[in-house]
């Protein structure tokens, strides 16, 4: 059982909480989690990566992202969620131990750590990364508006000094390039993309940089009524699904329509409780229903990629 200094599945952990506990997962279950790093971020730590899963022969993978937008402290405690179920679960649950026997997860538990980490230093509301701009004084690029698709052309910002701020150019940020990079090096086995923000209970699909819909627009629809369907079942949580141009609001540069455009064609962006009593406050006692009910989301659409 994992037990890193000071580190709770059921509390926000700080970084440094968080970097531990990846080194002590992964030494704990080498069977099942190794970890790497894909990089580094603007002030220079490292962004470690857990592949989660029984060793095998190219096994297809879906990759899960958290912490792209650093105020949203649910999402990196959902992606410890995940792996500490994924380790407390296999071999004693038939799904779990079908699920990693058969697919990969790759897992970057916090994409934004310099931002993760200024919200718990100075500014608990603090979105964007901490990477400074030639003859600004703002900080920060909006990971999500700095990739590749449709880059900057809608509900984003030129100006640094907002919060949708899309960067120089597309991949201009190190966090993006270094998680672009990854997907492109491992493009033939990841069949699904899903990227965890908060809030607002949607689960979104590609597109937002336009009002057009993706090839397979109606299995994503249906998948992520199924999807959100299950969820329900535990704490009857509702959410809404959709396209994300239309069901949250246009914006261009996101990682899930990158992603989908690369043919990733299961790509979704969560946006978990709640919506908006407590918005990114959620206290920490919602934090274990929040997570039971994703995984159950999370695993119906990981049975479906492993089906289709
Ligand atoms: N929401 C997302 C955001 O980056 C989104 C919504 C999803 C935009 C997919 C673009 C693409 O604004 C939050 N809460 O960050
Ligand atoms: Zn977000």
């Amino acid at each position: 059982r994992v037990r890193a200094t000071g580190h709770s599945y059921e509390k926000y952990n700080k970084w440094e909480t968080i970097e531990a506990w990846t080194q002590q997962v992964a030494t704990e279950n080498p069977d099942l989690i190794s970890r790497s790093v894909i990089g580094t971020t603007f002030e220079g730590r490292a962004l470690y990566l857990l592949k989660v899963g029984k060793a095998g022969q190219n096994k297809p993978a879906i990759f899960m992202d958290c912490g792209f937008h650093a105020r949203e402290w649910i999402s990196p405690a959902f992606c410890q969620w995940f792996v500490r179920e994924a380790v407390r679960t296999y071999g004693r649950e038939i799904h779990m131990t079908e699920l990693l026997d058969k697919l990969d997860f790759y897992v970057l538990p916090v994409v934004n750590v310099d931002g993760y980490i200024y919200t718990w230093t100075k500014n608990r509301l603090w979105r964007k990364t901490r990477s400074t701009h030639a003859g600004s004084s703002c900080f920060g690029t909006d990971l999500n508006r700095n990739f590749d698709a449709g880059w900057c052309k809608i509900g984003a910002s030129r100006n640094p000094c907002d919060e949708t701020y899309c960067g120089t150019a597309a991949e201009s940020e190190k966090e993006t390039k270094a998680l672009a990079d990854f997907i492109r090096n491992n493009l033939s086995s990841i069949k699904a993309y899903l990227t965890i923000h908060s809030y607002s209970q949607m689960m979104l699909y590609p597109y937002s940089y336009d009002y057009k819909l993706g090839t397979n627009n109606v299995e994503l629809n249906s998948l992520a009524k199924a999807a959100v369907n299950e969820l329900a079942t535990l704490h009857n949580t509702k959410y809404t699904y959709g396209p994300g141009a239309t069901t949250i609001y246009p914006a261009a540069g996101g990682s899930d329509d990158w992603a989908y455009d690369q043919g990733i064609r299961y790509s979704f962006t969560f946006e978990l409780r709640d919506k908006g009593k407590y918005g990114f406050l959620l206290p920490e006692s919602q934090i274990r229903a929040t997570c039971e009910e994703t995984m159950l989301a999370i695993k119906h659409v990981a049975s479906y990629v492993l089906e289709h």
